[in-house]
């Protein structure tokens, strides 16, 4: 199959929040839709939109060769295409899963007969459909199917596709969302510090915004210690120094009441990665602490 043309058929199966959303924008891009939903209700504006609607999920998946998924998780995607024929079909779980629970689905899928690609969405649903909103979707599995449907896929989101490992898109995901969830962490953590000051929110916000982006791109750094073994090589502040500031910044959340639990993770870290090497590298070998 090949999605040259540019109205590929196509099913989707899950209509919450993001499943709607997707929806749309294939509906928008003039691409023949069969939903299919668990709750009914969530597929009726759709069908005004011009959607097929499927009565069970086995219709559904029987209605066109690409079959896109986006359900809760896992689970659900196990419950939902257990009783369909899978036969001849190329599935696409855009559904939130560990790496392992991929490489398992895609498995599953394959030897009914399917071939799969999973995908882990970098957007909310209001990102979806919009050009340049930024957000994209990371797909792995399939090299094949990757390419003959390289252009739908790309209809509600930009596309990134990461391997043939089915894991990989999931693990990707999983990654970028872990290091998201850090930066939450230190903003919580910067709005306690100055919570109880005459300093507005809104005037630290973009102070605090401006800081973290300036900020991002010491990824690129630890990325070139790491690929070259030598965590001294363009370092612009040492880990000796760090060691010594993180003191400071434990001692200013004291002064300011607020607790020090979301820092001293990492703090801790730092400091055990310091006596393997002389102070004057950054903070990469804390990855291979992680790793212990
Ligand atoms: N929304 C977001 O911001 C994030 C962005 C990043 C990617 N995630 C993932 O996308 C998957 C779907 O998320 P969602 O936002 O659409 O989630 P909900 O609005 O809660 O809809 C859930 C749908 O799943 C159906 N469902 C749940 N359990 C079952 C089941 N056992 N059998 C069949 N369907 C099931 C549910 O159906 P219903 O409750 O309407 O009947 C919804 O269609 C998700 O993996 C996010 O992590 C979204």
């Amino acid at each position: 199959a090949s999605d040259t043309s540019a109205h590929q058929p196509l099913t989707l199966l899950g209509l919450g929040a993001m499943g709607t959303a997707l929806a749309r924008a294939w509906l928008a891009a003039r691409h023949p839709l069969t939903v299919w939903n668990r709750s009914q209700h969530r597929a009726a504006p759709l069908a005004a939109e011009g959607a097929t609607v499927a009565g069970t999920a086995a219709e559904a998946v029987a209605a066109s060769r690409l079959v896109v998924v986006c359900l809760l998780d896992d689970e659900s995607v196990r419950q939902t295409l257990a009783d369909t024929d899978l036969t001849g079909r190329d599935v696409v779980n855009l559904s939130t899963g560990t790496p392992g629970q991929a490489r398992a689905l895609a498995r599953w899928v394959e030897d009914r007969g399917a071939r799969f690609l999973d995908g882990g969405i970098m957007a909310v649903p209001p990102m979806i459909g919009v050009p340049d909103s930024g957000g994209y979707i990371l797909y792995s599995g399939s090299t094949d199917a990757f390419e003959a449907y390289r252009h739908t896929l790309a209809v509600p989101a930009g596309t990134r596709y990461v391997g043939a490992d089915p894991g990989f898109a999931a693990l990707h995901d999983v990654a970028l969302l872990s290091a998201m969830t850090g930066m939450f962490s230190g903003i919580a953590h910067a709005f306690a510090l100055i919570r109880r000051e005459e300093i507005a929110p809104k005037e630290f916000a973009p102070l605090l915004a401006e800081w973290l982006a300036a900020m991002a791109g010491s990824a690129h750094l630890t990325a070139a210690q790491l690929e070259s073994g030598d965590h001294t090589t363009g370092v612009a502040s040492n880990l000796a120094m760090m060691v010594t500031a993180n003191a400071t910044l434990l001692r200013t959340a004291e002064e300011q009441g607020v607790s020090t639990e979301l820092l001293t993770p990492y703090t801790g870290l730092m400091a055990d990665v310091r006596p393997a090497g002389q102070g004057a590298e950054s903070h990469p070998g804390g990855v291979d602490l992680l790793l212990r």
